[in-house]
Protein backbone atom coordinates (compact mmCIF):
# COMPACT_ATOMS: atom_id res chain seq x y z
CA UNK A 1 0.00 0.00 0.00
CA UNK A 2 0.91 3.64 -0.68
CA UNK A 3 0.68 5.73 2.31
CA UNK A 4 -1.23 9.52 1.00
CA UNK A 5 -3.14 11.90 2.57
CA UNK A 6 -5.78 14.37 1.23
CA UNK A 7 -4.59 17.84 0.49
CA UNK A 8 -6.21 20.82 -0.51
CA UNK A 9 -3.75 24.36 -2.36
CA UNK A 10 -2.66 26.84 -1.25
CA UNK A 11 -0.46 25.09 1.62
CA UNK A 12 -2.07 24.68 5.30
CA UNK A 13 -1.60 22.68 8.51
CA UNK A 14 -2.51 19.67 7.16
CA UNK A 15 0.48 19.71 4.64
CA UNK A 16 2.99 19.69 7.78
CA UNK A 17 0.40 17.39 9.78
CA UNK A 18 1.08 14.90 7.21
CA UNK A 19 4.60 15.48 6.05
CA UNK A 20 5.40 15.26 10.04
CA UNK A 21 3.50 11.63 9.93
CA UNK A 22 5.43 10.52 7.40
CA UNK A 23 2.94 11.08 4.30
CA UNK A 24 4.96 11.68 0.84
CA UNK A 25 2.45 10.65 -1.55
CA UNK A 26 -0.91 13.30 -1.97
CA UNK A 27 -4.41 13.17 -2.93
CA UNK A 28 -4.74 16.52 -4.27
CA UNK A 29 -8.02 18.60 -4.39
CA UNK A 30 -7.23 21.24 -7.51
CA UNK A 31 -8.06 24.74 -6.66
CA UNK A 32 -11.50 26.30 -7.03
CA UNK A 33 -10.50 29.50 -6.28
CA UNK A 34 -11.66 30.87 -10.33
CA UNK A 35 -7.50 31.43 -10.69
CA UNK A 36 -6.68 27.44 -11.75
CA UNK A 37 -7.46 26.64 -15.66
CA UNK A 38 -7.89 23.27 -15.26
CA UNK A 39 -6.73 22.74 -19.01
CA UNK A 40 -3.68 24.91 -18.48
CA UNK A 41 -0.63 22.90 -17.89
CA UNK A 42 1.59 25.65 -16.47
CA UNK A 43 -1.36 26.07 -13.59
CA UNK A 44 -0.71 22.02 -12.93
CA UNK A 45 3.02 22.62 -13.45
CA UNK A 46 2.86 25.34 -10.01
CA UNK A 47 0.65 22.67 -7.52
CA UNK A 48 2.72 19.94 -8.73
CA UNK A 49 6.04 21.88 -7.42
CA UNK A 50 5.10 23.19 -4.57
CA UNK A 51 4.07 19.86 -3.18
CA UNK A 52 6.93 18.27 -4.55
CA UNK A 53 9.30 21.30 -2.92
CA UNK A 54 7.61 20.55 0.33
CA UNK A 55 8.18 16.55 0.35
CA UNK A 56 4.84 15.30 -1.04
CA UNK A 57 4.40 13.62 -4.50
CA UNK A 58 0.86 13.96 -6.07
CA UNK A 59 -0.58 10.62 -6.88
CA UNK A 60 -4.22 11.26 -7.18
CA UNK A 61 -6.77 13.57 -8.33
CA UNK A 62 -9.84 13.90 -5.86
CA UNK A 63 -12.43 14.64 -7.04
CA UNK A 64 -12.85 14.99 -10.55
CA UNK A 65 -13.40 19.23 -10.00
CA UNK A 66 -16.86 20.23 -9.10
CA UNK A 67 -17.24 22.44 -11.41
CA UNK A 68 -16.82 20.13 -14.10
CA UNK A 69 -18.30 17.31 -12.53
CA UNK A 70 -21.70 18.68 -11.59
CA UNK A 71 -22.86 19.86 -14.83
CA UNK A 72 -21.70 15.98 -16.39
CA UNK A 73 -23.49 14.36 -13.70
CA UNK A 74 -26.89 16.16 -14.80
CA UNK A 75 -26.49 16.02 -18.20
CA UNK A 76 -27.04 19.71 -18.40
CA UNK A 77 -26.42 22.21 -21.15
CA UNK A 78 -22.63 22.62 -20.29
CA UNK A 79 -21.89 18.65 -20.33
CA UNK A 80 -20.11 18.37 -23.41
CA UNK A 81 -17.55 21.23 -22.37
CA UNK A 82 -17.33 19.94 -19.26
CA UNK A 83 -16.57 16.63 -21.09
CA UNK A 84 -13.57 18.13 -23.12
CA UNK A 85 -11.99 19.90 -20.17
CA UNK A 86 -11.96 16.80 -18.16
CA UNK A 87 -10.42 14.44 -21.09
CA UNK A 88 -7.78 17.74 -21.24
CA UNK A 89 -6.06 17.43 -17.59
CA UNK A 90 -5.58 13.43 -18.96
CA UNK A 91 -2.32 14.29 -21.16
CA UNK A 92 -1.41 16.85 -18.16
CA UNK A 93 -1.65 13.89 -15.25
CA UNK A 94 -0.03 11.53 -17.53
CA UNK A 95 2.75 13.97 -18.23
CA UNK A 96 3.23 14.50 -14.43
CA UNK A 97 2.97 10.65 -13.71
CA UNK A 98 -0.81 11.31 -11.52
CA UNK A 99 -2.85 8.02 -12.53
CA UNK A 100 -5.28 8.26 -10.84
CA UNK A 101 -8.65 10.44 -10.83
CA UNK A 102 -11.33 9.77 -8.35
CA UNK A 103 -15.12 10.34 -9.71
CA UNK A 104 -18.25 9.83 -8.19
CA UNK A 105 -22.12 9.77 -9.71
CA UNK A 106 -23.87 11.65 -6.74
CA UNK A 107 -25.71 14.27 -8.85
CA UNK A 108 -26.90 17.47 -7.47
CA UNK A 109 -26.40 16.38 -3.79
CA UNK A 110 -22.97 15.45 -3.07
CA UNK A 111 -21.38 13.83 -0.04
CA UNK A 112 -24.32 14.66 2.77
CA UNK A 113 -25.11 14.68 6.22
CA UNK A 114 -27.59 15.32 8.61
CA UNK A 115 -25.20 16.04 11.81
CA UNK A 116 -22.20 17.24 12.62
CA UNK A 117 -22.29 17.23 16.81
CA UNK A 118 -22.98 13.52 17.37
CA UNK A 119 -20.80 12.23 19.70
CA UNK A 120 -18.29 10.01 19.91
CA UNK A 121 -15.80 8.30 22.29
CA UNK A 122 -14.58 10.57 25.32
CA UNK A 123 -16.59 13.36 23.82
CA UNK A 124 -14.94 13.80 20.03
CA UNK A 125 -17.75 15.00 17.54
CA UNK A 126 -18.68 12.76 14.71
CA UNK A 127 -21.12 13.23 11.54
CA UNK A 128 -23.95 11.93 10.87
CA UNK A 129 -26.62 10.73 8.16
CA UNK A 130 -29.91 10.32 9.79
CA UNK A 131 -33.30 9.90 6.96
CA UNK A 132 -35.88 11.12 9.29
CA UNK A 133 -33.62 14.57 9.60
CA UNK A 134 -33.23 14.51 6.27
CA UNK A 135 -34.34 17.56 4.12
CA UNK A 136 -35.46 17.15 0.26
CA UNK A 137 -34.46 20.00 -2.61
CA UNK A 138 -36.22 20.45 -5.18
CA UNK A 139 -33.28 18.85 -7.52
CA UNK A 140 -34.72 15.60 -8.84
CA UNK A 141 -32.96 13.22 -11.37
CA UNK A 142 -34.33 9.82 -12.30
CA UNK A 143 -31.86 6.45 -12.08
CA UNK A 144 -32.16 6.38 -15.85
CA UNK A 145 -30.79 9.52 -16.74
CA UNK A 146 -27.91 8.83 -13.76
CA UNK A 147 -27.53 5.87 -15.99
CA UNK A 148 -27.52 7.48 -19.56
CA UNK A 149 -25.37 10.36 -18.41
CA UNK A 150 -22.85 7.95 -16.95
CA UNK A 151 -22.73 6.25 -20.19
CA UNK A 152 -22.41 8.95 -22.12
CA UNK A 153 -19.55 10.04 -20.21
CA UNK A 154 -17.92 7.05 -20.10
CA UNK A 155 -17.78 6.76 -24.23
CA UNK A 156 -16.51 10.25 -24.08
CA UNK A 157 -13.56 9.90 -21.66
CA UNK A 158 -12.66 6.22 -21.74
CA UNK A 159 -10.48 6.19 -25.34
CA UNK A 160 -8.58 9.18 -23.89
CA UNK A 161 -8.08 7.36 -20.75
CA UNK A 162 -7.34 4.15 -22.12
CA UNK A 163 -4.95 6.39 -24.32
CA UNK A 164 -3.20 8.71 -21.37
CA UNK A 165 -3.41 5.66 -19.06
CA UNK A 166 -5.38 7.36 -16.85
CA UNK A 167 -7.72 5.49 -14.16
CA UNK A 168 -11.26 6.42 -13.23
CA UNK A 169 -11.84 5.39 -9.78
CA UNK A 170 -15.44 5.43 -8.90
CA UNK A 171 -16.37 6.30 -5.70
CA UNK A 172 -19.70 4.88 -3.90
CA UNK A 173 -22.48 6.92 -2.85
CA UNK A 174 -22.58 7.98 0.19
CA UNK A 175 -25.31 7.87 1.55
CA UNK A 176 -25.97 5.43 -0.85
CA UNK A 177 -29.59 5.80 -1.12
CA UNK A 178 -32.22 8.00 -3.00
CA UNK A 179 -32.64 11.39 -1.29
CA UNK A 180 -36.17 12.84 -1.80
CA UNK A 181 -36.23 13.26 -5.94
CA UNK A 182 -32.50 12.56 -6.33
CA UNK A 183 -32.04 9.21 -7.35
CA UNK A 184 -28.97 7.03 -6.60
CA UNK A 185 -27.51 4.66 -8.86
CA UNK A 186 -23.66 3.67 -7.25
CA UNK A 187 -25.65 2.12 -4.16
CA UNK A 188 -24.69 -1.54 -3.91
CA UNK A 189 -22.22 -4.04 -5.11
CA UNK A 190 -24.15 -5.27 -8.23
CA UNK A 191 -25.17 -1.93 -9.44
CA UNK A 192 -20.85 -1.15 -9.07
CA UNK A 193 -19.93 -4.24 -10.92
CA UNK A 194 -22.27 -3.07 -14.06
CA UNK A 195 -21.13 0.74 -13.85
CA UNK A 196 -16.83 -0.58 -14.25
CA UNK A 197 -17.42 -3.95 -15.95
CA UNK A 198 -20.75 -3.49 -18.09
CA UNK A 199 -21.51 0.03 -19.55
CA UNK A 200 -18.35 0.64 -21.24
CA UNK A 201 -15.74 -1.86 -20.07
CA UNK A 202 -11.90 -0.84 -19.62
CA UNK A 203 -8.97 -2.01 -17.47
CA UNK A 204 -8.72 1.96 -16.83
CA UNK A 205 -12.29 1.78 -15.08
CA UNK A 206 -12.06 0.77 -11.24
CA UNK A 207 -13.30 1.78 -7.89
CA UNK A 208 -12.38 3.89 -5.11
CA UNK A 209 -13.02 1.56 -2.36
CA UNK A 210 -14.58 3.30 0.13
CA UNK A 211 -14.88 0.64 2.78
CA UNK A 212 -17.49 2.13 5.13
CA UNK A 213 -19.98 3.18 2.07
CA UNK A 214 -20.11 -0.53 0.89
CA UNK A 215 -20.54 -1.79 4.35
CA UNK A 216 -23.01 1.02 5.14
CA UNK A 217 -24.72 -0.38 2.16
CA UNK A 218 -25.25 -3.95 3.58
CA UNK A 219 -22.45 -5.64 1.43
CA UNK A 220 -20.06 -7.91 2.56
CA UNK A 221 -16.71 -6.25 2.84
CA UNK A 222 -15.38 -10.07 2.35
CA UNK A 223 -17.06 -10.70 -0.69
CA UNK A 224 -16.83 -7.11 -2.08
CA UNK A 225 -12.84 -6.59 -2.00
CA UNK A 226 -12.36 -9.91 -3.37
CA UNK A 227 -14.12 -9.32 -6.21
CA UNK A 228 -13.10 -5.99 -6.97
CA UNK A 229 -9.89 -6.40 -6.65
CA UNK A 230 -8.41 -5.95 -9.69
CA UNK A 231 -10.05 -3.00 -10.08
CA UNK A 232 -9.76 -1.11 -6.34
CA UNK A 233 -7.73 2.10 -7.76
CA UNK A 234 -7.47 3.75 -4.36
CA UNK A 235 -8.44 3.44 -0.53
CA UNK A 236 -10.52 5.25 2.17
CA UNK A 237 -9.63 3.55 4.77
CA UNK A 238 -12.97 4.30 6.86
CA UNK A 239 -14.69 3.13 9.53
CA UNK A 240 -18.66 3.76 10.41
CA UNK A 241 -21.60 2.28 12.49
CA UNK A 242 -25.06 1.76 11.96
CA UNK A 243 -27.50 1.23 9.08
CA UNK A 244 -28.18 2.88 5.65
CA UNK A 245 -30.83 4.86 7.28
CA UNK A 246 -29.15 6.07 9.94
CA UNK A 247 -25.14 5.67 10.26
CA UNK A 248 -22.64 7.82 11.90
CA UNK A 249 -18.90 7.81 11.52
CA UNK A 250 -16.75 6.87 14.14
CA UNK A 251 -12.94 6.54 15.58
CA UNK A 252 -11.00 4.36 13.00
CA UNK A 253 -10.74 1.97 15.70
CA UNK A 254 -14.05 2.05 17.27
CA UNK A 255 -16.56 1.37 14.35
CA UNK A 256 -17.85 -2.04 12.97
CA UNK A 257 -15.24 -2.76 10.40
CA UNK A 258 -12.36 -4.66 11.92
CA UNK A 259 -9.54 -2.76 10.51
CA UNK A 260 -6.49 -4.78 10.65
CA UNK A 261 -8.35 -7.85 9.37
CA UNK A 262 -9.75 -5.99 6.27
CA UNK A 263 -6.08 -4.74 5.78
CA UNK A 264 -5.14 -8.28 5.79
CA UNK A 265 -7.51 -8.84 3.14
CA UNK A 266 -6.11 -6.17 0.94
CA UNK A 267 -2.72 -7.80 1.03
CA UNK A 268 -4.40 -11.42 0.80
CA UNK A 269 -6.42 -10.40 -2.38
CA UNK A 270 -3.31 -8.61 -4.00
CA UNK A 271 -4.41 -5.08 -3.49
CA UNK A 272 -1.49 -3.05 -3.49
CA UNK A 273 -2.77 1.08 -4.61
CA UNK A 274 -2.61 4.56 -2.76
CA UNK A 275 -4.78 4.76 0.77
CA UNK A 276 -5.41 7.58 3.02
CA UNK A 277 -7.74 8.11 6.03
CA UNK A 278 -11.16 9.36 5.63
CA UNK A 279 -13.74 11.28 7.80
CA UNK A 280 -11.88 11.54 11.31
CA UNK A 281 -13.60 12.79 14.37
CA UNK A 282 -13.34 16.38 15.95
CA UNK A 283 -11.16 16.70 18.57
CA UNK A 284 -11.24 18.73 22.35
CA UNK A 285 -10.27 22.61 21.57
CA UNK A 286 -11.38 22.08 17.54
CA UNK A 287 -13.77 23.87 15.88
CA UNK A 288 -15.43 21.79 13.09
CA UNK A 289 -13.81 23.86 9.81
CA UNK A 290 -14.28 21.29 7.27
CA UNK A 291 -16.32 18.62 8.88
CA UNK A 292 -14.45 15.00 8.82
CA UNK A 293 -11.03 16.35 7.94
CA UNK A 294 -9.77 18.53 11.02
CA UNK A 295 -6.50 18.21 12.16
CA UNK A 296 -6.27 16.39 15.58
CA UNK A 297 -8.06 13.55 14.09
CA UNK A 298 -6.12 12.75 11.21
CA UNK A 299 -2.78 12.20 13.73
CA UNK A 300 -4.39 9.40 15.10
CA UNK A 301 -5.91 8.04 11.98
CA UNK A 302 -3.37 7.93 10.18
CA UNK A 303 -1.21 7.06 12.90
CA UNK A 304 -3.15 3.96 13.48
CA UNK A 305 -3.17 3.26 9.34
CA UNK A 306 0.68 3.35 9.51
CA UNK A 307 0.47 0.86 12.56
CA UNK A 308 -1.86 -1.79 10.47
CA UNK A 309 0.14 -1.31 7.34
CA UNK A 310 3.54 -2.05 9.23
CA UNK A 311 2.06 -5.07 11.08
CA UNK A 312 0.17 -6.83 8.29
MN1 LIG B 1 -15.00 8.00 0.85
Amino acid sequence: MLLTDYFRYPKDSTWDIARQCGVEHGVIRLPEDGSFDLTNASHWQKVYDDFVDFGIKPVIIEPMPNELHDHIKAGDEKRDESIEKVIKMFPIMDKLDIRTICFNWMAHIGWCRTRADIVERGGAKVTGFNMAEFVPTDACITEKELWDNYEYFLKAVIPYAEKYGINLALHPDDPPTKLGNVSRIMTSFANIDKAINGVVPSKNLGVTMCQATYHIMGEDLYKVIPALAEKIFFIHFRNTTGTIQNYRETFHDNGAIDMADIMKLYKKCGVDVPIRVDHVPTMVGEDMVNQGYDAIGRFFAIGYLKGIMQAV
